[in-house]
């Protein structure tokens, strides 16, 4: 444990103003308010400094899937340490722990993945997709495939390629980004672009748009679509039920390789280990992260299908590589994560029992008057607030009333993300049903001060 622990928080808050640069953050405005820091956490709870306690609705970053505290997890990585802190997996060299991952994950990914890459986290993936797929069309004699689609207001990391691959305007500004030969098409988002359609009528345009881009650009330019199965940092958007087959046939049909994110949906987020196996949706790669090692530490990789893998095989080295692919702590922590999920049938338990419930008390939120419309899937929740009910309106300036709502969750104990206007849950997958309950009891009460504060304001 650091030295500083006993500190208070002023002074942590004034050390940490001083010296670190927070991700996605206004610095001065940070600084004026202080960070909140958190010290501690067990099961779904966290503590801060001055000893609040929160019910995590957001498994911290989307990734604590097995819950905190799991002592199995801190075990196996400190006698993995103890024995073999570090290790490469270059120049032929490789190691129990990532060997022994590399076989449970093929056990655990949909049939006909079975090999992975190894890095550090989604990002690295998915700069490691991109590479990849290139790589690939070149092994097999067609390099001139090097354009990959993806989708506005998809999320797919913060380095140069997975900010690029990404569809976040804010951020491809920020750089000169994207990167060539990135396109994007629209995202399957019928609450905020095709209200005016049935919902079937969306789901099959937002898919066509796909097969629109490949016909301009020529298919034999197009490498691959990246996509994350249910978008997360994007505001939990389920795509239509009809989207996915329908990419599925486009790609099929031009040859482009479908590459699912599921740095969000993998382990057990949709009640299925894969959020592709939630679906219907039959992926060439799989980027994953995340709920790997539940967040414990840092670990990522893409998983590739044996098409894939014959491929990438005809084309000689592939020059792409982290010091820390595979790190052997990090996948003694993934091991004993995904065992534990595994004997505790913590997937099975949220798709038959717990992610019921969460759906139906997230449902129950659709009748608020500042309520238009519920999104959720498996252990996924948003809750997307308007000024007028029955339209898809914004409010005048976006994200302010998120906001607001976010800041009255944490005062009363919980941590819910905003998106903009939408209020999204993603809790650690082991939450029962009676922290379900408290969750959305915190929730509603934050919505109901939210919308008297609104009500006043308007
Ligand atoms: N793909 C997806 C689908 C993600 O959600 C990444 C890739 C990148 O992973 P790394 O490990 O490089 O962060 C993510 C990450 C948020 C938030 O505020 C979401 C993510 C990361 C940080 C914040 O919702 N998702």
């Amino acid at each position: 444990m650091g030295s500083l622990h006993n500190l208070p928080t002023e002074k942590l808050q004034a050390l940490d103003a001083s010296h670190h640069l927070h991700p996605f953050t206004d610095t001065l405005a940070l600084n004026q308010k202080g960070t909140r820091v958190i010290t501690e956490a067990a099961g779904v709870y966290l503590t801060d400094s001055d000893g609040n306690r929160y019910l995590d609705g957001m498994a911290g970053l989307w990734c604590v899937n097995a819950g905190y505290g799991q002592r199995e997890i801190l075990d196996a990585a400190y006698a993995q340490m103890e024995q073999l802190p570090y290790y490469n997996t270059f120049f032929q060299t490789s190691h129990p722990p990532v060997i022994e991952l590399s076989a449970l994950l093929a056990e655990l990914t949909p049939e006909g993945l079975n090999r992975t890459f190894f890095c550090s986290s989604g990002s690295e993936a998915n700069d490691t997709v991109v590479r990849l797929v290139r790589h690939y069309w070149a092994s097999v004699g067609k390099p001139q495939k090097t354009v990959i689609i993806s989708r506005e207001n998809a999320y797919h990391g913060s380095t140069m390629a997975g900010a690029s691959l990404g569809g976040m305007k804010p951020m491809h500004k920020q750089g000169g980004l994207p990167i060539a030969d990135i396109e994007h098409i629209m995202q399957p988002h019928w609450f905020a672009l095709g209200h005016e359609q049935s919902e079937e009528e969306f789901g099959l345009r937002a898919a066509r748009a796909l097969e629109e881009r490949i016909l301009e650009l020529g298919a034999e330019r197009v490498a691959a679509f990246i996509a994350e199965p249910i978008q997360g940092a994007g505001g939990v958007i389920v795509p239509p039920a009809n989207y996915w087959p329908e990419i599925q046939r486009i790609c099929r049909e031009h040859n482009v390789l479908l590459v699912a994110d599921e740095v969000i949906c993998g382990f057990g987020r949709t009640g299925k280990w894969f959020g592709c196996e939630a679906l219907d949706i039959k992926p060439d790669l799989m980027s994953v992260a995340k709920g790997l090692s539940s967040g414990y530490l840092p670990i990522g990789g893409v998983v590739v299908s044996d098409q894939f893998a014959h491929g990438l095989e005809q084309g000689g080295d592939f020059n792409h590589g982290y010091t820390y692919s595979g790190h052997p702590a990090c996948a003694a922590a993934a091991i004993a994560n995904l065992k534990l999920m595994r004997r505790e049938k913590i997937v099975e338990t949220v798709e038959s029992t717990t992610a019921p419930w969460f759906q139906q008390r997230l449902a129950e939120l659709a009748d608020h008057p500042f309520v238009g419309q519920i999104r959720g899937y498996g252990m996924l929740g948003a809750i997307q607030l308007v000024p007028n009910k029955g339209t898809n309106q914004a409010f005048p300036k976006e994200g302010d009333i998120g906001s607001l709502c976010r800041d009255f969750a944490s005062s009363n104990g919980l941590v819910m993300r905003a998106v903009g206007d939408s209020m999204i849950l993603s809790p650690p997958l082991i939450i029962s049903k009676s922290e379900i309950d408290e969750l959305f009891s915190i929730a509603r009460q934050a919505i109901d001060q939210t919308w008297a504060h609104w009500q006043k304001a308007s």
